[in-house]
This record gives structure tokens, sequence and C-alpha cells, in this order.
């Protein structure tokens, strides 16, 4: 467990009085985020215009979707319909309640990962040896009516604003995925069916200003171990990609959300399909927000790789397991740079 310099729960309430990172919050030497060492392109990810999904350009996005997804592993997308006053009322609502008094956050927080609805800090704060420079709060948000009754009820419209976004997102995702399915030569409801009873995760991430961001991360770097996972960030950067053993900064655009392919897609997919290692940087200046929506199977879904994906020439590169047995795993060894998928290789049993 880290050893905290503070009695602050939440580093919302620590950064703002402090001149320097406190010592927990310290990467040794030789994992420490190399600011300078990052390409700017905006040429980094693919935006992938979703409009005409349904009609005409369905053959060409679907291609476009399969390319991205076995290139980068990451790409964002424009014309989603998810309308623009529904994302800046998310980034709004998420703002406000991380400005509230810290008595009125705390009645959310628990440092226990198997909570379905809780604000935290870092990671794990129960099994990691250093601190990240984040609060976050997780909502599980699938099925609604399961769990919109735990959420924080203030800001006073936040269950009904986030149960609008959360709704909207679902939308997307499944979209997303039929057209996935497709690009991978499957049919198009194959990978609804493998996820059994669907499940929806969200976080909302917070990175406080940093006074020497070269020392910590937001995140450090890592897959999801979810299927998929679509982003939302406000207008400050901080998500950076490995691409070709680069960091890459993928620079905020305005009414835009960031698709990547979670371990999940990678295992179903055979290996076709990347899930790419990414992580956060922080800044001196501001403060940053970051939504993610994990979509994940059910906890009893059995997870392996498509038949139609293996023959003689591509065996199957993963064995079955229960997303649960996955998912505890991730968990319990903390973000890692190497690949939880690792521990799941065919060759290992
Ligand atoms: O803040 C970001 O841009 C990345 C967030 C992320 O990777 C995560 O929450 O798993």
């Amino acid at each position: 467990m880290a050893t905290t310099t503070n009695c602050k729960l939440l580093l919302s309430d620590l950064a703002f009085t402090v001149k320097n990172v406190p010592s927990n919050y310290i990467r040794p030497v030789f994992d420490r985020p190399d600011l300078t060492d990052v390409q700017k392109s905006d040429a980094s990810i693919p935006l992938i215009d979703l409009q005409g999904l349904h009609g005409p350009r369905h053959s060409d996005i679907v291609k476009q979707i399969g390319l991205a997804c076995q290139n980068d592993g990451f790409f964002q997308v424009k014309n989603h319909r998810i309308p623009d006053t529904m994302i800046n009322n998310m980034l709004n609502i998420s703002k406000t309640f991380f400005k509230l008094p810290e008595s009125e956050r705390l009645k959310s927080y628990s440092d226990d990962p198997s909570k379905t609805t809780r604000l935290s800090t870092s990671f794990n704060v129960k099994t990691e040896k250093v601190s990240n420079w984040r609060d976050f709060l997780r909502l599980h948000c699938y099925p609604l009516e399961d769990y919109v009754h735990e959420w924080p009820s203030n800001p006073p419209s936040f269950r009904e604003d986030v149960a609008e976004y959360c709704t909207n997102v679902r939308g997307l995702v499944l979209r997303l995925v039929e057209a996935i399915s497709e690009s991978l030569g499957l049919e198009r409801g194959y990978i609804d069916k493998a996820l059994s009873k669907h499940g929806q995760h969200m976080a909302l991430n917070y990175y406080p200003p940093c006074p020497q961001p070269e020392l910590t991360y937001g995140l450090p770097g890592h897959t999801d171990p979810n299927l998929i996972t679509i982003l939302l960030q406000d207008d400050v950067p901080g998500l950076q990609v490995l691409r070709n053993g680069k960091w890459v900064a993928v620079n905020p655009i305005p009414n835009t959300f960031i698709v990547n392919i979670g371990d999940q897609m990678q295992v179903l997919s055979n290996d076709r399909y990347k899930s790419v290692l990414h992580r956060a940087v922080v800044n001196c200046d501001k403060e940053r927000l970051s939504i993610p929506t994990f979509y994940c199977p059910s906890p009893d879904a059995v997870i392996g790789p498509a038949r139609e994906l293996i023959d003689e020439d591509r065996p199957a590169v993963y064995r079955s397991f229960t997303y649960a047995e996955y998912y505890d795993k991730f968990w319990n060894r903390g973000l890692a740079t190497e690949c939880c998928l690792d521990v799941f290789k065919a060759s290992t049993v």
C-alpha cells in the first residue's frame, strides 16, 4: 500500500495546498513520463465520421472501423448522434460534483473496488505502491434501474443528467459493436450475444493541476480490461496512446468521442484487434476531466476467441475464461505495463 504523507482521503483536497508532489506520488526514475518525448501530431489516431453508418456509407464506415481497430486500437468518432448539449451537461455536472465541499463528496467515498458506486482516488489504494494524481467517481450504469438510486444525489440533477448520458452512450456502443462484429466477418449480433447480460460502468476522472507533472501520472500506461471504451474528455490534453513504441498525444476535439478496443475485444477477435496501452499525464496549470464509459461482458459470460476466427494458421491465442475471473485479476495486480491478457494465453494452461 502507498504510504501517505497527509490525512486527506481525496487528492482534490490536497492538490491545491502543496507546492511539491508528496513523496507517495513520486514514481521511480525509470518509470516517469518523459513529457518532452511525445508526438503531438494531430494525425495520431483516425477520426471516423459515423454519418451514414446505417445508410449509403455503411460498408465504407465498417471498413474504416475495422482498419482502425487493427492498426491503432483507438479511433475518434464524430456525428455519433449524441447531442452537444448532453455532452456539455455531462462535463459540467461532473465538474460541479468535484467542486462540492469535501464532506459532501466523502459521502460517496470507498476504497473497496467491488462497490458498484464509489468515489475514490488513484487506482487501487489498497494494493498499489505509488499513488496516481487522480480522483474518480466510479458508477455502474446498466441496467440503470439497478444502480441509479446509489448514485450521488448532489448536484440535484446529477442522477437525471448522468442517466440520460449513459443511455445515449449505450446506444452508440451498440452501433459500434455491431459494426465491429461485421468488420471481423462475424454475424452483426455476434459480439452482443457473446457478452451475455451486458455491463456498463463509467468513471468520472478528475485530475487536479499538479506542481511537478514530470514526477507522476494521472494514470500510468495500461490497457482496458473490458470490451470497448468510449471516452469523453474536456478541452485539456492529457491522454496519450502508445503507437509504434512512441507516446502520441490525443488532443481534444470538441464533441467527439475517443473509442478504444479493450482486452475482451482482443480475445474475441483472436488478436486481430488490439487493446493498446494508453496513459493520462497531468500538467501544472489546469485541472482535467475525462469520462470513460467501459462496456463489459456480464461477470459470468465465458469469453474466448470466436470459433470463426480460429483455424490452422491462426490457432486460439487465448483460453476461455469468465469475465469475473479476468476482472478480478485486473484490479488485484495493479496497473502494469505487461498486459493482463498474457495471463490468459492458451499456452499457459
Ligand atoms: O483520462 C484519460 O484520458 C484516460 C482515462 C483512462 O484511461 C481510464 O480511466 O482508464
